[in-house]
């Protein structure tokens, strides 16, 4: 079978990881090839200073773009956990990958502060963090 692509988008804390792995779990039960592309992995590992300015993290998205095009024209279902806040960046993996399903994860601030895995919200509101998308970073919607 050919394989496509499923986009999770939306800011940090939202759940785009958790509900990656959920899907990763359900899809391979139904006898899927599946792989997780999250963002905050692949920067760790392929660059750990790359930082969060809006080249950086277009640069970093268009490469999360090419591998997930490469997986999913092999058969795989690639599942992309991204905060991606540039909706033109979207568009391009949409146009780049062809099968291709945006889904946008959100969960209201008080409920990504109360979650807060990482204390990047407390970081940036003790301004200790600066642009942390769904604070006061930028995030383009649909
Ligand atoms: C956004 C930040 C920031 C700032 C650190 N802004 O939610 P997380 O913690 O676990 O995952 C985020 C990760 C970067 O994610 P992406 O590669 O998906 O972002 S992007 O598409 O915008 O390039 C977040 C953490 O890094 N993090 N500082 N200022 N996210």
């Amino acid at each position: 079978m050919e394989g496509f692509t499923i986009w999770l988008t939306g800011p940090s804390g939202a759940g785009k990881t958790v509900l990656a792995h959920a899907l990763k779990k359900k899809l391979k039960e139904m006898g899927y090839k599946v792989e997780i592309l999250d963002g905050d992995v692949i920067r760790k590992t392929l660059y750990p200073n790359l930082g969060f300015s809006k080249e950086a993290r277009e640069m970093h998205n268009r490469i999360v773009i090419y591998m997930a095009k490469l997986l999913s024209r092999n058969g795989v279902i690639a599942i992309v956990s991204l905060i991606s806040p540039y909706r033109a960046v979207r568009e391009y993996a949409r146009k780049e990958i062809g099968r291709f399903i945006e889904v946008y994860v959100y969960a209201p601030l008080e409920v990504r502060i109360q979650r807060d895995p990482k204390g990047l919200y407390k970081k940036a509101m003790r301004g200790e963090i600066k642009g942390l998308t769904g604070y006061d970073g930028v995030y383009d919607g649909q």
